[in-house]
């Protein structure tokens, strides 16, 4: 890769319980993305950040699709729709388009704007599987819905949260250990491929993600990467809101985007810092490490 990259921030946290996480963009510009990226021969441009309704003004009871709960659906829908139209002008205009979180539910804006043109795969590092819907969710946070609404499950069927370039067999989730029951059994039923963390534990990170990266590769155009920090461990990552023990190591995570860098990659999204929850911005730090690795940084 390398050339021009544009620097897209969503401070949204309307998706999510834990305030705070709006304030991911600015962390991770803070702890040194741009100079990285300069430094890796790209041209970063930053578009600056998309306005987000604050939680205090917008509508948490708004309910849409018509069963079920998600909390704020029309604010996550309006930002969603407006960061599908920056990221789908960013690829038209031969740039690549870089997506700072806010919470995971802005994925769904992304992926709608990189699968506008082409037919892409899906590579979805994290702790949990986003795989709810309205009817199923026990939060009722967006963030936890994206896979599932960017694929047109259940109350999402025949929404325009399901672009037509994504299909289920091209998504595939890696490093999952939180999957609610209901979740468990609408994966079960999808052609969407999981690679739990005991799948990591047995194979190694480079074989499981080298196996994600084709189920992404195969027959598409080209790769969204999306990386919710929760995929690591907390030990490594504590800025984020839904911690989960047991994630991937420091190496594995640098590993997995090192594979990915090697791949034919068309956008990536880094979500879900959160640094009122964060220790001396390291979870940010992390972001732009892991950010470079997935852009093409080599040790050597
Ligand atoms: B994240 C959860 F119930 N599954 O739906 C839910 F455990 O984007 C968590 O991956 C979702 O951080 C986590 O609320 C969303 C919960
Ligand atoms: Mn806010
Ligand atoms: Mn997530
Ligand atoms: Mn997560």
């Amino acid at each position: 890769m390398t050339g021009p990259l544009r620097i897209i921030g969503v401070p949204m946290d309307l998706g999510a319980d834990r305030r705070g996480v709006d304030m991911g963009p600015s962390a991770i510009r803070y702890a040194g993305l741009g100079d990285e990226l300069t430094a890796l021969d790209y041209d970063p441009s930053d578009v600056g950040d998309l306005p987000v309704t604050h939680p205090e003004v917008g509508d948490p009871d708004a309910v849409e699709p018509a069963t079920g709960h998600a909390k704020y659906v029309a604010e996550v829908r309006d930002v969603c729709t407006r960061l599908a139209d920056e990221v789908s002008e960013t690829l038209a205009d031969g740039a690549f388009p870089l997506v700072l979180g806010g919470d995971h539910s802005i994925a769904i804006g992304s992926v709608n704007g990189s699968a506008r043109d082409a037919d892409i795969g899906v590579v979805w590092f994290d702790a949990h599987a986003d795989f709810n819907t309205p009817a199923t969710t026990p939060s009722g946070n967006v963030h936890g819905m994206p896979v599932a609404a960017f694929l047109g499950e259940g109350e999402f069927a025949d929404s325009d949260w399901a672009p037509a370039g994504v299909d289920p067999s091209n998504v595939a989730l890696v490093g999952i250990r939180s999957v609610d029951a209901s979740e468990r059994a609408a994966l079960a039923d999808s052609d969407v491929t999981v690679f739990t963390m005991s799948d990591i534990d047995e194979r190694g990170i480079t074989d499981v993600t080298e196996d994600a990266l084709d189920v992404a590769s195969d027959g598409t155009d080209g790769i969204h990467v999306s990386l919710d920090l929760d995929w690591l461990d907390p030990n490594e990552a504590p800025g984020v809101g839904t911690p989960v023990r047991g994630g991937v190591t420091y190496r594995e995570a640098h590993a997995a985007l090192e594979r990915t860098a090697q791949r034919d990659v068309r956008s990536m999204e880094v979500v879900e810092v959160n640094p009122i929850l964060d220790r001396s911005n390291r979870t940010a730090e992390l972001a732009v490490e892991l950010a470079a690795s997935g852009l093409g940084k080599r040790i050597i």
